[in-house]
């Protein structure tokens, strides 16, 4: 192993920083390979904090610098590869100035300024503002920005209000005070899709949506869902804009999704661009939701925001939450509950049963940018969920109320947050904040009994030891459950019991028979539950739950069950998973949308994970053929019911991307899957008509999944040759749906293609990170995927280590495999961490994945 690991910061050493920002000017001459900076930033002593003046600072050439007019020489400062820390005496107020040089063009790896396809953008979040000039990066230091941009670039942005411009130069105001992270600029020969709102304040608004010139006519989408959510959070949070412009920038090289800049959000070309014949209806509604996720965040993250990193989850865990609520108020709220459940189980529970579990807020990090994790985002969320279903709907809002009222303007913790839903409900959170500082995921077990009219139900609760956790706590675990009459009537509506102790006893009584038991309700708590069921009782649940939540996880359960008998000992399907889904997916009465979810099988790596945590060490392609043929049995004894259904899902008309449309098309493309099991016809016939994305790409896929069309696999790259967001999809559905076998072979072959791209993030992923979507391809006994993934990462690491990083993930869930296979990969590993020069980033995601 290494012995120059990186240095962790820790939470225990947070310190305030020894100056207040009082405000911040930035001159930017662009320039491709020598872009100047000037600043000019006023700082005044800060009581509260403490240590020595020194500003981050990476990979700037500094020109000059001084201090209140005075020149610095030389035993001013000292000045080492990340910052400069000033020696001199310095009075309690001063102006800082200084001017550097950088250089955006070599700039690869995407964090500071950077350029894109001839435009000039940054990411800031979380550290790259100091790659940009000498300046405290941190979040606790906030100020107002105003900032100049000097260049012939037609479109120069920057965040907060427009003050001036002409020939050759912008000016900006930004005057709410924010850390650097939410700086950013743009600059490009850009065209906008203009729109407007008007706040319940009665500002008006002015919106862009800033692409490239050839994509102005993909942007009402993603227009419409931006006007949608300015609505949404002042309906449901009392939350107003509070700038008089509202800036979108699409951009094709970005490291992650979108980001939340004051004023001026820039987002991943992919979660804006849509028209019909391009985008899925999965792709609208991430836009929809991206869009409304970042502009959710101009209060929860940039009027309230981080005091460290280590509260990534005070925004992200909130804002995630607020998005899902969205999403489910614009659509449906169980087939997003759904939705975001098996997000869960498939990023977060995968993370917290391995070596790179932590808690949703850590207290250590190497390099903050590999801590935005499905735990923090998406288990931040379900938090944010059990608060408020402990605290109920008018305590929530109650406490969010306060919550904008005490900290606007602060940098605050997850105390604070706490303290808050504390002081407006009157509860103790105390145990509560455990769901903060404990990694793991909580297993609940179940028993029940049943005498004299009095049912008994006794929840145990466990936390498996996690890295640097051997011993967990009990914590508060929220269990809505329900109980129904064996005649399918609900005797017990939902009601929320609180597990706190390691093992409680729940009684219900004056029942007149032994109810069945609903449990863990809309999944109301992120834990694994324990109990035996008999298939039976998980087909009457699945015909009569009223909570449609527990219904669709009847039928997962049914179908996980049959697939594991499958995997064990060759049992045949289950004929009750068979009949049940046959009532459902007939049932007219049903959302389609809910039913095509119905109709989707668990994942093989989901399946994996359960084996291996009930002991079993899970084999891939076994898994892999116990998928396939439970769909076999499916598509044989459903067949009438999924031809027709698949007939009677045809949309009629020209596209729109409305919920219910796209649920029909769901449900009409899960039963083509099924039925091209049987014969490839109907699928080839829809892929050659299809006039729209979702139900061409369907088409290919469900070709693709039966070893067919390899025809259709050419016809789509000569039709979509010249659209990037599609040739991605081309790149990423060959490998995701490559037979165990040739899943490696096909992706070194794309990795060859004239179209493949190292720099480009999306396209990188859709090729790297689509190995880990192909489960038996990527675990194939000759090991051949991880060398791929692993020659992969040493060939990216140098170019973009945060998207190496991330994308090594991968090979997260080693420890669930053979002997075999583990050898393999942390052989694999092994090599990467030996490569010289290696990223903190990668060197801290491969060391804490073999366990270093
Ligand atoms: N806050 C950004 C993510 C920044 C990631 C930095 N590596 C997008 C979001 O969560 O909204
Ligand atoms: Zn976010």
């Amino acid at each position: 192993m290494r012995d120059d690991s990186p240095t962790q910061t820790l939470l225990a050493d947070y310190r305030p920083y020894p100056l207040t920002a009082e405000s911040v000017a930035l001159t930017f001459r662009l320039a491709p390979s020598a872009t100047r900076v000037t600043s000019a930033i006023r700082y005044r002593a800060n009581p509260a904090g403490s240590g020595p003046v020194r500003f981050d600072g990476e990979k700037l050439r500094l020109i000059r610098a001084a201090v209140d007019g005075v020149e610095l020489t030389p035993g001013d400062y000292e000045l080492d590869s990340t910052g400069l820390t000033l020696t001199r005496p310095l009075p309690d107020s001063f102006l800082w100035e200084a001017e550097v040089e950088i250089d955006p063009a070599a700039n690869t790896a995407l964090e500071g300024l950077y350029i894109s396809k001839g435009m000039y953008c940054t990411q800031c979040e979380a550290e790259g503002f100091r790659k940009i000039t000498f300046y405290p990066d941190r979040p606790d230091v906030m100020a107002p920005f105003k900032v100049r941009i000097e260049s012939d670039l037609p479109v120069l942005l920057s965040n907060g209000n427009p003050v001036g411009s002409g020939p050759g130069w912008a000016e900006w105001d930004d005057p709410w005070p924010k850390p650097a992270y939410l700086f950013a600029l743009v600059a490009g020969d850009l065209v906008a899709t203009h729109g407007e709102f008007i706040t319940c304040e009665d500002r008006r608004v002015d919106l862009n949506i800033w692409t490239r010139p050839g994509d102005e006519d993909k942007c009402d989408y993603a227009l419409d869902s931006l006007i949608r959510s300015m609505d949404w959070d002042e309906r449901v949070y009392g939350r107003a804009y509070d700038l008089d412009i509202f800036n979108i920038v699409a951009v094709d090289d970005f490291n992650m999704g979108a980001m939340e800049n004051k004023g001026l959000n820039i987002f991943n070309s992919r979660y804006v661009l849509a028209s019909p014949e391009t985008a899925t209806d999965k792709d609208y509604e991430l836009i929809e939701g991206i869009i409304a996720h970042e502009y959710f965040h101009n209060w929860t993250g940039n009027r309230i925001t981080c005091r460290d990193w280590f509260q990534l989850c005070l925004k992200e865990g909130l804002t995630v939450f607020r998005d899902q609520q969205f999403t489910g108020d614009m659509r449906s709220q169980p087939v997003k509950r759904i939705d975001d459940v098996l997000g869960l189980r498939a990023g977060q529970f995968r993370e917290d049963s391995g070596p790179l579990s932590h808690p949703v807020r850590p207290d250590a990090y190497a390099e903050i940018n590999n801590f935005y994790t499905a735990t923090v985002y998406r288990k931040g969320a379900e938090v944010i969920g059990m608060l408020r279903r402990l605290v109920g709907p008018e305590g929530y809002d109650k406490a969010l109320d306060l919550y904008f009222e005490r900290h606007d303007g602060d940098a605050a913790t997850i105390e604070d947050w706490l303290k808050v839903f504390e002081d407006a409900t009157g509860r103790d959170l105390t145990q509560f904040k455990r769901w903060y500082t404990q990694s793991g995921t909580p297993r609940v077990s179940v028993e029940d009994s049943y005498a004299d009219g009095t049912y008994t139900l006794t929840l145990r609760q466990q936390t498996l030891p996690t890295p640097g956790q051997p011993d967990k706590q009990p914590q508060v675990i929220p269990v809505a459950m329900g109980l129904l009459n064996p005649n399918g009537d609900e005797v017990l509506p939902t009601r929320v019991l609180e597990l706190t102790e390691a093992e409680q006893t729940f009684e219900f009584k004056g029942l007149s028979s032994r109810p069945v038991p609903s449990l863990l309700r809309d999944f109301s708590a992120p834990v694994v539950l324990d109990r035996a069921v008999p298939s039976a009782e998980r087909a009457f649940l699945l015909a009569h739950d009223t909570d449609p939540f527990n219904r669709w996880e009847s039928g997962r359960a049914l179908a996980k069950d049959s697939l594991l008998a499958t995997i064990r000992d060759g049992a045949a399907p289950d004929a009750d998973l068979i009949e049940g889904l046959r009532a459902v997916i007939t049932d007219d009465s049903l959302d389609p949308a809910f039913r095509a979810k119905m109709l989707a099988l668990p994942g093989e790596d989901d399946l994996a994970q359960t084996l291996h945590q009930s002991g079993t060490t899970p084999d891939p392609l076994a898994i892999h053929r116990a998928v396939g043929a439970l769909e076999d049995a499916l598509a044989r004894a459903l067949e009438s019911e999924l031809t027709a259904l698949h007939d009677s899902c045809q949309v009629q008309g020209p596209y729109t991307p409305d919920a219910a449309s796209a649920g029909k098309r769901a449900l009409g493309n899960a039963a083509l899957g099924l039925l091209t099991r049987l014969d490839p016809a109907r699928a080839r016939a829809q892929f050659s008509k299809a006039d729209n994305m979702t139900q061409q790409q369907a088409a290919w896929a469900a070709l693709l999944a039966v070893g067919e069309g390899a025809v259709e696999t050419r016809a789509f790259y000569e039709q979509w040759q010249h659209e990037r967001l599609v040739i991605d999809k081309w790149f990423s559905m060959q490998v995701t749906l490559a037979s165990p076998e040739t899943c490696a072979e096909t992706a070194r072959a794309l990795q060859s293609h004239k179209d493949f791209d190292w720099k480009n993030p999306n396209r990188c992923r859709s090729v790297i990170g689509a190995l880990a979507l192909n489960a038996a391809g990527f675990h194939d006994p000759s090991g051949a995927s991880y060398r791929l993934l692993a020659d992969a990462l040493i060939r990216l690491d140098p170019i973009n280590p945060q998207t190496a990083a991330r994308v090594s993930s991968a090979f997260d869930s080693w420890g669930r495999y053979d002997a075999h296979r583990q050898e393999l990969i942390r052989a694999e590993l092994r090599r990467v961490l030996a490569t010289p020069d290696l990223s903190r980033d990668l060197t801290e995601m491969v060391s804490r994945i073999l366990g270093a």
